[in-house]
């Protein structure tokens, strides 16, 4: 099942919504649903979007309305050097901090960071940043857990955690401006309720990058190659700090360009997750 926040030609606020099949929205906010808080926060959410997916709600054909973010109010962290590739990647961009990468990858606390304020999160079509001070910038195509206020894993979501990786490269305590920056952090399309753990990490995680009709990147891995569960990445978060609103975790990058490659201002990214959808957003220089 998949809720998502929406914006219809006839309505001028962020809606919810439950995406029927391919074409059709079913309008939930049309029931009283303002809010995916509350929804979020059942213990009987998959029976209860059942219900309503049932209760001959209005519709929308899915091509005519402009999806949202369906980050409402959660903060959105990250977790890094969860993949192999993540690790290698970051100890070849830095002699300086080589060893905090390879150190975290095997340490038993993972890296957790702040990635965004919700307000601050970009929508599906939306266009995410590059940093104008930035030389070398990169996607990151990431599986995002989406976890209520208690700590438990309601759905999934695709986030793309835009890095500098010449800041990042040139000192580890560049990170926050490496990472965090106006635009930096897309997520969407919609949030998938229902698969396991276990289903999440057979889905294929792929990034496609084109400039103008060209094809210039494009690099796939699997979200089985996480190496912490999920579960122990939101234990970290969640301890010492609540999340009255909820929160957003994003699980790492396992699909890095080469060193060669760096984003330019209209390139399109594309980030696919074979159980979730696709999120697409162009580029432009903050
Ligand atoms: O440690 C730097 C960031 C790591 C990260 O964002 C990732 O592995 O996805
Ligand atoms: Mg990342």
């Amino acid at each position: 099942m998949r809720l998502c926040r929406f914006t219809a030609a006839r309505h001028d606020d962020a809606r919810v919504g439950l995406i029927a099949n391919g074409r059709t929205l079913i309008d939930l906010t049309d029931a009283g649903v303002h809010r995916m808080k509350a929804l979020l926060e059942r213990a009987d959410l998959a029976d209860e979007l059942t219900r309503l997916s049932a209760a001959g709600l209005t519709t929308h054909a899915l091509d005519s309305v402009r999806l949202l973010t369906p980050v409402e109010s959660q903060e959105v962290w990250a977790a890094g050097v969860t993949y192999l590739r993540s690790r290698d990647a970051r100890m070849g961009e830095s002699d300086f901090s080589a060893t905090a990468y390879d150190r975290v990858y095997d340490a038993e606390r993972p890296e957790i960071f702040f990635k965004s304020l919700p307000e601050k999160v970009v929508s599906p079509g939306e266009a995410v940043g590059i940093r104008r001070d930035a030389r070398w910038n990169v996607p990151e195509p990431e599986l995002a857990l989406v976890v209520n206020s208690t700590g438990v894993i309601v759905g999934f979501t695709i986030g793309n955690d835009m890095s500098s990786r010449d800041i990042e490269g040139e000192n580890l305590l560049y990170l926050p401006q490496a990472k965090i920056y106006t635009s930096s952090c897309a997520v969407g399309p919609w949030i998938v309720v229902g698969p396991t753990e276990d289903e999440a990490r057979q889905w294929a995680i792929r990034l496609e990058i084109r400039r103008g009709a060209e094809a210039v990147f494009a690099g796939d891995t699997s979200a089985g190659q996480i190496k912490r569960p999920f579960a122990e990445l939101v234990e970290y978060l969640f301890r010492s700090q609540t999340f009255p609103n909820g929160a957003v975790l994003l699980t790492g990058a396992g699909v890095v360009p080469p060193d060669s490659f760096t984003l330019e201002a209209h390139d399109a990214v594309r980030i696919t997750i074979s159980g979730i959808g696709t999120l697409e957003n162009a580029v432009t220089i903050v």
